[in-house]
């Protein structure tokens, strides 16, 4: 069995990944899956005391009226579930509250959890590999967003499911950023391809590329520099990056990851816009969820962009890059 099979074991039954025990556990630290959801629920924390947990104080025990739809709206985007997605939200339970004429408060949050599994699951996508060798993975975002820590995580499950992974260090901006790639690639023990700091990205692009194809790696993951959306002459270079690895590949890349910090509020929004601009975004990686309250970001994402979130980062550790799974995320939220 390739490691493709491996990759995608979430998604079988338990008894398809009793059988399949045997193959991984030589190359794979056994990560059950109340494990996974334990680490997602307790990154979730701060986020459903801050959020959920104010809808729950604010429907207790109350009557629907128009005071608690203005209460709940301020909650959802305090939680940076923003204003678009939170007119959406609520637009969609006043329609419930009248067709059921329901009264009771309660009610609004187990309709809430409803809307948010349904919006959420509406763009829900993981990670697609392609068999061809190498499949390539390019990783781009603003500064400090968690690119290069996002890469050390996904060699190292990838590694661990068994592909031959290769990682480029395009960040060439920063010496400490090669060394940190360096770092992640003697950790997880995967190859690492590094020019020089200073030297020309694209270079390092073309280098990663051509040793992946010439290694048979089955997947090469690439880093670039940290740049802001808005420095059009960075997001030009970036362009660059991605045409060179593109016509070295020979064909479009499996995966551009733009990786957003949960943090950064409404900004992730214009992040994804901008970035798009310069490169075909496939997916988003959303980090530190464990660090706000305002994991709501997340629906605002879902709702305003058509870009799905695939991975989640709910910690520093490497269990805590986890594929977006919508009905987990809300069960976590609201457990
Ligand atoms: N708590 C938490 N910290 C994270 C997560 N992901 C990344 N970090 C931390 O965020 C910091 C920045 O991560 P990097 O991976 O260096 O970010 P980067 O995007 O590569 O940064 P530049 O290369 O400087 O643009 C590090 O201290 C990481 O440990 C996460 O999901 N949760
Ligand atoms: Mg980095």
């Amino acid at each position: 069995m390739g490691w493709k099979n491996i990759f995608s074991h979430r998604e079988k039954t338990e008894t398809d990944v009793e059988l399949q025990t045997e193959e991984i556990e030589e190359i794979a630290e056994p990560i059950s899956k109340s494990g996974l959801f334990a680490r997602l629920k307790q990154g979730l924390t701060k986020t459903r005391e801050g959020f959920v947990g104010k809808v729950e104080q604010l429907v207790r025990g109350r009557k629907i009226d128009d005071e608690l739809f203005e209460e709940l709206e301020e909650i959802l985007i305090q939680a940076d579930v923003g204003v678009p997605t939170t007119m959406m939200l609520t637009e969609r339970l006043r329609l419930r509250v009248s067709e059921s004429k329901s009264t009771e408060g309660n009610q609004i949050q187990v309709w809430l959890k409803e809307e948010i599994v349904q919006l959420l699951q509406a763009n829900n996508e993981t990670l697609v590999l392609s068999d061809q060798k190498p499949a390539g993975i390019m990783v781009v975002g603003v500064n400090g967003a968690g690119k290069t820590t996002t890469i050390g995580k996904l060699a190292h499950r990838l590694s661990n499911e068994g592909a031959k992974v290769l990682l480029g260090a395009g960040d060439t901006f920063r010496a400490a950023a090669i060394e940190q790639l360096r770092v992640w690639a003697d950790r997880v023990g995967v190859d690492i391809i590094a020019h020089n700091s200073g030297s020309d990205p694209a270079a390092v692009a073309f280098d990663t590329v051509a040793a992946a194809r010439a290694r048979d790696c089955n997947v090469f993951i690439l880093d670039t520099a940290g740049r802001l959306q808005t420095k059009t002459n960075l997001m030009a270079e970036l362009g660059k990056v991605h045409r060179v690895v593109i016509r070295e590949l020979g064909r479009e890349l499996d995966e551009v990851l733009l990786v957003v910090d949960a943090t950064t509020g409404q900004n992730a929004l214009s992040q994804a816009k901008l970035f798009s601009e310069s490169v075909p975004l496939t997916g988003i990686v959303l980090t530190k969820l464990d660090g706000t309250a305002k994991g709501g970001i997340i629906l605002a994402l879902a709702h305003e962009l058509k870009l799905p979130v695939k991975l989640i980062g709910v910690g520093e550790t490497y269990t805590d890059l986890q594929d977006f799974d919508a009905k987990e995320f809300a069960q976590a939220l609201f457990a």
